[in-house]
């Protein structure tokens, strides 16, 4: 059966364009193997149409040129980060991720642990061959006491290098998972074996049960200087010992089916709970045009609250929306930034390389973003800040003394409020006037002076700028 060609594998593997139907893998290799019952199962369990494998980095990472199913490469180690975010938006996938001992338990550990500490939706399916195969021969967690590698010539010492790491038995200490077994594919027993726990943890994807963790001992007869035969037997007869084959938990009757999405997930106000904020969720509207937004300056400037007013007006008018705050080191004085999507449906990601609209309060933050707006963008610019470097071609470019207004006006520390006006009147938030007044005017809804001069200021600010039309200081 094993001999037999399988549909969930492509009929060629055009990696190189030279040899077409030759894997890349050595000879006696076990990741071939276990694409290979993998691919099968997906087949004959009519998978291959749902299913998304994430490939990070080591030798199993041309699995693309193979499993005829989505691929998705990862950086190395993150392959379970890539299946979590893929899962989560695409509940209805069958994801699953393949990955090395280098990746999975060294890099990527912490990615593994919290994957399957949370009970994500996913098939594990760890190719532990007790070595860094694809960088040729050095030591990983799972190599064995004793064991000669290009980083441990002498052999693994534990008192140096630690023990051998038991990923199940690790992951086993974990509530969520559903299902950890430890199978082998260094001969043809052990291959069915291991292929029953491949069925077993797609099983439980397509009935959405949760975390699947499947271990398989490989032989890696390069890496560690065998051949074929003899490394299949040091799987079996050493790896064995430190690495038992089992299965260590299968709660997959009891475990129940993932609800399904609800269809009004609960919002979190940026602001807090008050009874005349809605916590609807979001409305989809394919036709709204998504906006992209970045608030940079120096900490203390409340670029972060701008960015959450926006943010919470978005989410006051149903749009869906992220805030994504990044920090310098200090916390005032420092560099600080945040990014705002502003979407009539899911956002893929919340992080803002092109912005549509970029918030400067300082020369440094003018400076370091104003290259990346996007072609038919906008800049609002504190006029403080000297712009010496010129916004990309068909970026319009507006200056605003939103520090000298506040500062006037009494409130020097509201030069952000009077930026929230700017992008009112400038209309390139695709938010109304009434939103963003609304979520200024939450944002201090524990302090009613506050609020009361804030509503003020935005009012100066427009008063403002319909006194000093835009088109006279665009670039
Ligand atoms: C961030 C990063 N660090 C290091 C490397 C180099 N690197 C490539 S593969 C690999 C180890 C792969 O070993 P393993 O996960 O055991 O897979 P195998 O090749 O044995 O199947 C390393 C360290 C890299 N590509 N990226």
């Amino acid at each position: 059966m094993l001999q037999k060609r399988t549909s969930g594998m492509y009929e060629s593997f055009v990696r190189s364009g030279r040899e077409t139907h030759a894997t890349h893998y050595c000879a006696g290799c076990g990741h071939g193997i276990i694409h290979k019952i993998v691919a099968e199962a997906l087949a004959e369990m009519g998978l291959q149409d749902r299913t998304i494998m994430v490939n990070p980095i080591g030798c199993s990472v041309f699995g693309y040129y193979y499993w005829d199913c989505g691929n998705i490469g990862a950086a190395h180690g993150r392959a379970q980060a890539v299946a979590t975010a893929i899962n989560r938006t695409l509940r209805d996938a069958i994801v699953i991720a393949y990955q090395g001992d280098g990746d999975l338990a060294a890099i990527g550990f912490n990615n593994t642990f919290q994957a399957a500490s949370r009970g994500e939706h996913m098939a594990v399916f760890f190719a532990n061959n007790a070595i860094y195969g694809m960088t040729g021969g050095q030591m990983a967690p799972t190599s064995l006491a004793g064991m000669r590698t290009m980083t441990s010539p002498a052999g693994r010492d534990p008192g140096h290098e630690g023990y051998p790491m038991r990923v199940c038995e690790v992951l086993n200490q974990l509530k969520a998972p559903v299902y950890i077994e430890r199978v082998s594919v260094a001969d043809t027993p052990r291959i069915m074996r291991a292929r029953r726990a491949v069925r077993k943890a797609l099983e439980i994807q397509r009935e959405g049960k949760g975390y699947a963790f499947v271990e398989f001992i490989s032989p890696c007869p390069t890496s560690v200087g065998m051949d074929p035969v003899r490394a299949s037997r040091f799987c079996m007869e050493e790896m064995e010992r430190e690495f038992p084959l089992g299965c260590l938990r299968d709660h997959s009757e009891e475990a129940l089916p993932r609800a399904p999405r609800a269809s009004a997930p609960t919002v979190p106000q940026f602001f807090g709970q008050e009874a005349d904020i809605e916590t609807a969720a979001p409305a989809p509207d394919p036709a709204f045009r998504e906006r992209r937004l970045k608030f940079a300056g120096f900490g203390g400037q409340g670029v972060m609250s701008l960015g959450v007013c926006v943010a919470e007006a978005a989410r006051m008018e149903r749009r869906f929306t992220t805030w994504f705050p990044s920090y310098g080191p200090e916390q005032r004085g420092g560099a600080a930034a945040c990014s705002v999507v502003v979407a009539g449906q899911a956002i893929g990601s919340p992080a803002v390389d092109r912005p549509d609209v970029l918030v400067c309060m300082s020369l440094p933050a003018y400076e370091r973003f104003v290259g990346l707006v996007a072609p038919g963008g906008t800049v609002v610019v504190d006029d403080s800040v000297p712009c010496r470097v010129a916004a990309p071609a068909g970026v319009r470019v507006v200056a605003l003394p939103a520090t000298r207004l506040a500062t006037s006006l009494g409130a020097p520390k509201a030069a952000n409020t009077l930026m929230l006006a700017a992008l009112g009147r400038l209309e390139v938030t695709g938010l109304s006037r009434g939103s963003l007044l609304r979520a200024l005017d939450a944002s201090f809804r524990n302090k009613p002076a506050l609020a009361e001069k804030n509503r003020a200021l935005f009012a100066e600010a427009e008063a403002w700028i319909d006194a000093h039309p835009w088109g006279a200081q665009s670039e």
